[in-house]
């Protein structure tokens, strides 16, 4: 059905460029207290409803190197790594205060200084040669999902590659390929038919249990630490469970402590699939029928890398619910939410007539 995969890919578009905009005001808070929640729900109200003026929500460079993937691969109908780096530096010399992370301006410096000669070692030589393990790779990843659509040996490959400009640390790597895969995922599944997250989870435990492949240096190890994004996909499960025979909610802080919420990808790209997973039952202290926002809204109400975490579960859901479930007047508050519908429209007819 093109209709519906259209509306897909505004959906994961928009949903990367609004839980960006909607989180980025409470990024590295504390977790919401109830008053603070409270506080969130009428501004989500009130951006929701007619007429209500208000400044435009400022997107964050989660949007703006998402911005350049979905660009690159419009013009080049495809990864061109090249052309890739070239406009993220671009971008970020034309706009550097959008919060990028403290160590990705590195690269950018080093990838100016070699006039892009040598587009791999600035990112290998990131934190004493470990390459960074921050979310950076998974925040962006939404455009390459839609691209790769059904195929998932060259989702994997893409992600890798395209990852690897800044974020060569495994963890960096494996968790934009989880982030990818969840989007995938959920863009080929019938947002009418119920989802089941234990299936959802299953699968994504397969495949990461194939990425995370058991290394014989590391046999020393448990495996948590072997296989870590795939040990936190059971703990999603887990908490899903727990949190739905509703005697024994979760509260947040146990929810923070295994599966985290900070800038590193293991403590960002579960809790964002956890998220949009958990955000199909209804939440306390979050008021709204509407699975989408409840996703967005819930990973806010989590603090720390609130902008981020947002837009990786708005991203998912986006790509499940589609176009739909996003609030018009919402979008009018977003900044370049248009030129985001256009560009999800572009990359959608790009795809389709190479496929
Ligand atoms: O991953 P990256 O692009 O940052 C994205 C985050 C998102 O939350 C955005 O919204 C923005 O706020 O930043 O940028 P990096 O600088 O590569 O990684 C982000 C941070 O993760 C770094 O500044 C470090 O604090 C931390 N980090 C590490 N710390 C120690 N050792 C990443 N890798 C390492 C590491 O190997
Ligand atoms: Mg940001
Ligand atoms: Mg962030």
């Amino acid at each position: 059905d093109l209709s519906l995969l259209s509306k897909k890919f505004r959906g994961s578009m928009l949903g990367v460029l609004t839980g960006d905009c909607l989180g980025s005001p409470y990024e590295n808070d504390e977790p919401l207290s109830t008053a603070s929640k409270v506080i969130l729900q009428k501004s989500f109200d009130k951006l929701e409803g007619p007429l209500f003026k208000a400044p435009v929500m400022q997107f964050t460079d989660d949007s703006a190197m998402t911005k350049s993937v979905v660009e690159s691969l419009i013009e080049k109908r495809g990864l061109d790594l090249d052309d890739l780096s070239k406009k993220f530096v671009k971008r970020y010399y034309q706009e550097p205060n959008r919060g990028y992370g403290q160590g990705i301006v590195t690269v950018f410096q080093k990838l100016r200084g070699n006039k892009f000669s040598d587009l791999m070692t600035p990112a290998r030589e990131q934190f004493n040669g470990q390459g960074s393990m921050g979310n950076g790779g998974a925040m962006r990843v939404a455009p390459i999902a839609l691209f790769c659509c059904n195929d998932y040996d060259q989702l994997v490959n893409m992600t890798k590659r395209a990852t690897k400009l800044t974020h060569t640390h495994k963890f960096g790597v494996n968790g934009a390929i989880l982030q990818a895969i969840a989007i995938q995922k959920s863009l080929m599944m019938d947002p009418k038919q119920a989802l089941n997250y234990a299936t959802f989870l299953e699968d994504l435990i397969n495949k990461m249990d194939v990425i995370e492949e058991n290394d014989e240096e590391f046999l020393e190890l448990s495996e948590s630490e072997i296989q870590p994004f795939k040990t936190q996909l059971r703990i999603i499960e887990r908490l899903i469970e727990k949190s739905l025979t509703n005697e024994n909610e979760p509260h947040t802080d146990e929810i923070l402590k295994l599966l985290g919420n900070n800038v590193t990808a293991l403590h960002s790209v579960p809790t964002a699939i956890f998220c949009f997973l958990r955000a199909q039952y209804p939440i306390a202290e979050i008021n709204t029928e509407n699975p989408m926002r409840r996703a967005i809204q819930y990973a806010i109400t989590l603090g720390g890398d609130t902008d981020t975490i947002a837009s990786m579960a708005g991203a998912i859901a986006g790509a499940y619910y589609g176009e739909d479930n996003i609030n018009a007047q919402l979008l009018n508050h977003c900044e370049a939410a248009a030129e985001f519908k256009e560009l999800a429209n572009k990359l959608f007819d790009v795809v389709t007539t190479i496929k």
